[in-house]
């Protein structure tokens, strides 16, 4: 029997770069998770027998929102839901099964990297039917919802997560699914599985953080049990509701441990991490970080080397904060580069199309079109794909990747938990300052453009504006500003820097001695600490 329940709007359910996060007793208030869920079914394609896929981090508050997803799901007509056991679906295998089982979309409720917990940051975005996230004019579409729902509705119904199997709630089977398998299977098809073994077999050796969030069980899976690699390579590969009460963010920052491993002389041969929900990818090689940045390039360049991309790619995407690197490969190949605003949404009309393989984000996600979301195992796999072919350790990778493409030195600085009203200040003083940047020097440094980033997809022909301001110098070097669209506290500032040396440049300093003349300039220009306060960021990647 369906119910329908009389409800009012909640200000704010405005979804950002990736759905819509807020604190977990934000979304514990009665009618909150309700209404954004309905909104979106109210304003999604979905066809008659459309199957909806639901799945999660693992974070505090999953279960419970999953429930009652399923219960307005039979309610709002859909044939068939497909839910991960235990409600574990991460982020990239959520985009495999929707395109897998045909389905209209997908529920995924995560706030990635953000930490978890009663205190902490909970999460629900919504993916189209070819796995993606939903662009820009489906995520207004349902704020718009958000702003004048007045009931919500649901069919009664009890579901056991834990136990794989079929059930009905009212008119709708809901199917319970192994999270891993299918994934799993997906990647034996991307990546020479024979080749990393018999390496493994050879001696070589990873380490890699599952940070307590979802990638645990696929970790377990794929590297110990399908690639070989011994027990205990994964850490911390036990999802926790928690995460253990760390930021399960892969950075230098919160993947320190990892870091510190892969520093010293213990070091195996490549270290790697993901984020809360699996589609974020941390890479060390034994002795040397590779900035994502650089790890895109990388792996574009040598994508060849695994099965899937044997036949070429056929362009790179990247958004517009991260580095140049990939420009360069694109180049070499002959082949298009895509620069697109901050977000994953925003490569999906791409991959569809053809017109891209692999993307990429400097904020560490990487992914290609397998499926519609970035990618931390992949990419992973990816690595070890080309390690197991060349034989050559990642440093030799990276120095031979720079010697011949030149390097860009790369850094962004994050300025989190700012009063919401002194961020907007500093950015309209930005942007009111642009026209008369050029031309102004910085020490050794002259502008020689400034703008604010406006992107129109070039398939659909859909326009975004105000997507960070770029201050471009004349050597090549840039620095980018945008406020962050995931945060649930204040506003955090991004500050991205790039300088590119040629390969007949220095290309083997170190990153903040090569920044210096960039953080002061940016300081100069934006006027960080006089707006804020703050003197140093909180966190650098
Ligand atoms: C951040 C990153 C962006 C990424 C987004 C979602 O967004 O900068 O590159 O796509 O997180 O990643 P923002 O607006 O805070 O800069 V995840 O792993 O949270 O789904
Ligand atoms: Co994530």
């Amino acid at each position: 029997m369906i119910q329908t329940f009389p409800t009012t709007p909640f200000d704010g359910q405005k979804p950002g770069t990736s759905g819509l996060r807020k604190k977990v007793r934000v979304f514990q208030q009665p009618d909150y998770a309700e209404n954004f869920i309905q909104s979106v079914f109210d304003v999604a394609e979905r066809p008659a027998g459309s199957t909806l896929v639901i799945g999660g981090d693992g974070r505090f508050h999953n279960r419970t929102v999953i429930a009652r997803a399923i219960e307005m799901a039979a309610a709002n007509g859909y044939a068939r839901v497909l839910v991960g056991q235990g409600g574990i679906l991460s982020t990239p295998a959520a985009s495999h099964v929707i395109r897998k089982y045909g389905a209209s979309g997908g529920l995924i409720l995560s706030a990635s990297h953000n930490p978890g917990g009663p205190d902490e940051d909970f999460g629900i975005k919504y993916n189209i039917a070819n796995g993606g996230p939903a662009p820009e004019a489906v995520t207004e579409a349902i704020y718009a919802r958000t702003q004048t729902i007045d009931r919500w509705m649901m069919v009664e119904g009890e579901v056991d997560l834990d136990r794989i199997g079929t059930s009905q709630v009212g008119d709708m089977v809901v199917e319970v699914i192994d999270p891993v398998a299918d994934y799993a299977e997906l990647m034996e098809e991307l990546f020479d599985f024979d080749a990393i073994r018999t390496a493994v077999r050879g001696g070589l050796s990873m380490a890699f953080d599952a940070m307590h969030a979802v990638t645990g069980p696929y970790a377990h899976e794929i590297l110990e049990r399908r690639l070989g690699f011994p027990a205990g390579t994964v850490h911390n590969g036990q999802p926790l509701e928690d995460f253990g009460g760390h930021h399960p963010d892969p950075n230098l920052v919160h993947a320190r441990v990892l870091y510190d491993l892969m520093m010293s002389d213990d070091a195996p041969a490549l270290g790697a991490a993901s984020d809360g929900d699996g589609d974020r990818n941390l890479i060390i090689g034994k002795g040397v970080f590779i900035t994502p940045s650089d790890s895109l390039a990388m792996l574009a360049a040598n994508a060849h080397l695994a099965p899937a991309y044997a036949g070429g790619l056929k362009g790179i995407a990247r958004s517009m904060p991260t580095s140049a690197a990939a420009d360069r490969v694109a180049e070499a190949l002959g082949i298009p580069l895509w620069e697109t605003p901050t977000g994953w949404k925003f490569f999906g009309t791409l991959l569809d199309a053809g017109k891209a393989t692999i993307c990429g984000e400097e904020s560490a996600g990487t992914g290609s079109d397998h499926v519609r979301e970035k990618d931390g195992l992949w990419a992973v796999l990816l690595w070890l794909n080309i390690l197991a072919v060349t034989g050559k350790p990642v440093a030799q990778i990276a120095s031979e990747h720079w010697a011949r493409f030149g390097r860009n030195y790369y850094a962004r600085h994050d300025y989190e938990a700012i009063a919401t009203d002194k961020a907007n200040a500093l950015m309209a003083a930005l942007e009111a300052s642009l026209s008369g940047l050029p031309g102004q020097s910085f020490g050794a440094l002259t502008v020689s453009a400034a703008d604010q980033f406006a992107y129109t997809d070039p398939v659909d022909g859909s326009e975004s504006h105000k997507q960070g301001v770029r201050v471009m110098f004349a050597c090549g070097s840039r620095i980018v500003f945008r406020l962050s669209g995931t945060g649930t506290e204040g506003a955090t500032l991004r500050v991205y820097l790039e300088r590119y040396e040629a390969p007949d440049g220095r290309l083997a300093e170190e990153t903040p001695a090569m920044l210096a003349d960039l953080i002061a300039a940016a300081e100069a220009i934006a006027g960080i600490a006089a707006h804020t306060g703050r003197t140093a960021p909180d966190v650098v990647t």
